[in-house]
């Protein structure tokens, strides 16, 4: 399996260093794509220095920031434009182990097409993180799982590995989210293409470096898409039943003359 790990920076000059050396420690056959967004603080030029000693690491240079969807979405199409069959996402900031790795890359070998490392099942955990924080993030996934539907726990985590047919076959073309929202929105197309969604959980640890980017806009944004797209979701089921009713009294009709 050709793995690609993708990590977006911003401003992460001072975590990307020690992130990517203990990535290249716990998993020393993976490849590695930095996304950098033209840091202002020069994380890019880190990345170039490291990635010049080191040829297992790549860097792709981004004009501007435009949130974190769009860089994945760049990344994975680099990755998939180079053959590589695993593609995972991970932050740069400390907050996702490169040591809990090998997990999520063991349950695809046993045949995951997707995996989520998963803060919110039996075995995950938080450390460090402030209590509005946490309350968000299982408030979030909770109202996630209800309006979706979808059998996850943590749909807005950013520690993942897909198969590359996944990719493939989502069509990253049509991805416009971009925070969390971005996370939930590859999970639900996965699930509703009859992916094999998996969760692993993982020890999710507060960075103690640099700054979160998370903002208001960022859940705002989460919340109007989730929410549209689960009424979308229950407009076309309700569709669907009405189509079924008429089908079904027109068969009646057919049978009773
Ligand atoms: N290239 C790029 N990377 C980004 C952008 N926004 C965030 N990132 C990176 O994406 C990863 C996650 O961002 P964080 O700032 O940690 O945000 P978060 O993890 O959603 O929020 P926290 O829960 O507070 O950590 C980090 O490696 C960031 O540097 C962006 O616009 N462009
Ligand atoms: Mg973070």
């Amino acid at each position: 399996m050709r793995t690609l790990v993708i990590t977006p920076t911003y401003d992460e000059r001072d975590s990307l260093p020690s992130t990517l050396s203990r990535l290249r420690a716990a998993v020393p056959a993976t490849d590695v794509l930095v996304v950098d967004d033209a840091s202002p603080d020069g994380t890019g030029r880190i990345a170039d220095e490291i990635a010049a000693s080191d040829p297992s690491v790549h860097v792709l240079h981004r004009p501007g920031k435009e949130g974190l969807g769009a860089a994945y979405v760049a990344g994975f199409r680099w990755g998939l434009e180079r053959g590589y069959d695993v593609l995972v996402e991970m932050d740069a900031d400390g907050s996702h182990a490169p040591e809990e790795l090998p997990d999520l890359l063991d349950a695809v070998t046993r045949g995951a097409d997707v995996v989520l490392g998963s803060r919110w099942v039996t075995g995950g955990a938080v450390v460090n993180w402030p209590r509005h924080r946490e309350v968000l993030s299982r408030g979030g996934n909770l109202y996630t799982r209800w309006v979706l539907g979808i059998p996850v726990h943590d749909a807005t985590g950013g520690f993942r590995a897909y198969r590359r047919e996944v990719l493939e076959k989502m069509g990253l073309n049509g991805v416009a989210s971009q925070g969390y929202c971005f996370q939930v929105d590859l999970a639900w197309r996965a699930v509703q293409l009859g992916f094999r969604v998996v969760e692993v959980p993982i020890t999710f640890v507060e960075r103690t470096r640099g700054r979160s980017k998370m903002t208001g806009a960022i859940v705002r944004e989460a919340l109007w898409r989730v929410t549209a797209w689960g009424v979308r979701q229950r407009l076309t089921q309700l569709g669907q039943l009405t189509q079924l009713g008429r089908v079904g009294r027109r068969a009646r009709r057919v049978r009773g003359r």
